[in-house]
């Protein structure tokens, strides 16, 4: 049998998946890749020979390592694992796997905890971008029990407060990757914005769709991901990104009026699932996009403009809140609420 490797399976908002440090997985990319695939069981959309849970909200991977950088502690690199064709991913950062990054390096000694509260200071490798987490850590240990409650996931929880800086532009260059609150693409009025997600928002109406529609709903209508896919090929180049053909950015959000008080409603696409609630930084574009009177969201979104404002995007399981800071022309910080939980610490054979 070969050795197990350290590993620590966490919840981080509504994904899971593992947590590694860097120094107990693969240095070169290539063997990294294998690794973390035979972790997960992929290539096999049902990962029945290994840890992953048959979707991409749950075959996901953070590696942390102490940061050199002076304004962090620690680095994270996220990398998705595709199920069904076991290709690794770090085009994209994932704030729902951020939330758990956080107590990882505090129950892992790469940060002291303080008694009460602690912050982490994380350098998000795959946005070049930075965030700040506090932790509840009683005595000087992290716990995850408390009152806060994120739609998507049952229970309440320690909360995790999360504050994200320079994430406007990070992996486009711009908020407004074009500059253009509107572009078209096969003959479809888009917005691309990149407030941490590159994202591209379009109205669920120019798909005959009502917005409402349950995911599984969503992703058995014949053809639609066909054309959402020829779109999110060429937003993609359009946005700098290049060929995105086997990147999971941009994502792709449908959206429609907000049902329950909140600024926008949407069904993302990760790019080719349907998100079962939305990701945290995929919120956070597609709040930000709302901000622009003239983006594809006119006529839908509602906010007052107060400053930082508190706005809820609506998704299939509920809302998601975030807080935007602005300094007049783009997004200086966005605050967001999120939980997290350690399932499993030990070793993972592959
Ligand atoms: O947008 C899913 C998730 C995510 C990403 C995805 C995320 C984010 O919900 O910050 O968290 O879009 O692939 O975990």
């Amino acid at each position: 049998m070969s050795d197990g490797v350290r590993c620590m399976w966490m919840r981080g908002g509504t994904s899971k998946g593992a947590f590694f440090l860097e120094s107990s997985i693969p240095s070169d990319k290539d063997e990294r890749a294998k690794f973390l695939a035979a972790v997960m069981g992929s290539p096999d959309a049902r990962q029945i020979d290994g840890m992953g849970g048959a979707h991409p909200l749950t075959s996901k991977v953070a590696v942390v390592s102490t940061s050199e950088r002076d304004d962090s502690d620690v680095d994270y690199l996220f990398l998705q694992v595709q199920p069904d064709t076991g290709s690794v991913s770090d085009s994209q950062n994932c704030g729902n796997m951020l939330a758990a990054v956080a107590p990882f390096a505090i129950e892992r000694g790469l940060v002291n905890a303080e008694d009460g509260e602690s912050t982490v200071r994380i350098y998000m490798v795959n946005s070049d971008s930075r965030a700040d987490l506090v932790v509840q850590t009683p005595g000087g240990r992290v716990t995850y029990k408390g009152d806060a409650r994120i739609d998507g996931v049952p229970g309440t929880h320690a909360p995790i407060m999360q504050n994200y800086f320079g994430t406007a532009g990070a992996q486009c260059g711009a908020l407004l990757p074009t500059g253009n609150q509107i572009d078209v693409i096969d003959g479809v009025e888009v917005t691309l914005v990149d407030n941490g997600m590159p994202s591209v928002m379009l109205r669920a109406s120019d798909f005959d769709l009502t917005g409402y529609e349950d995911p599984k709903e969503i992703e058995a209508i014949a053809g639609l991901k066909d054309r959402i896919e020829s779109i999110r090929l060429k937003a993609g180049e359009l946005m700098g990104l290049g060929d995105v053909t086997d990147q999971t950015i941009p994502k792709m959000c449908l959206i429609s009026p907000p049902r329950d008080g909140g600024i926008i409603n949407t069904r993302t696409f990760i790019p080719h699932r349907v998100h079962e609630a939305v990701g945290v930084l995929a919120a956070a574009s597609d709040a930000a996009a709302c901000m622009f009177p003239e983006s594809v969201a006119k006529g839908m979104a509602q906010f007052d403009e107060v400053n930082p404002c508190r706005v809820d995007v609506e998704h299939p399981t509920g809302s998601l809140t975030v807080e935007l800071e602005w300094d007049g022309e783009t997004v200086v910080r966005t605050g967001l609420l999120r939980t997290a939980r350690k399932l499993m610490d030990g070793e993972v054979f592959v």
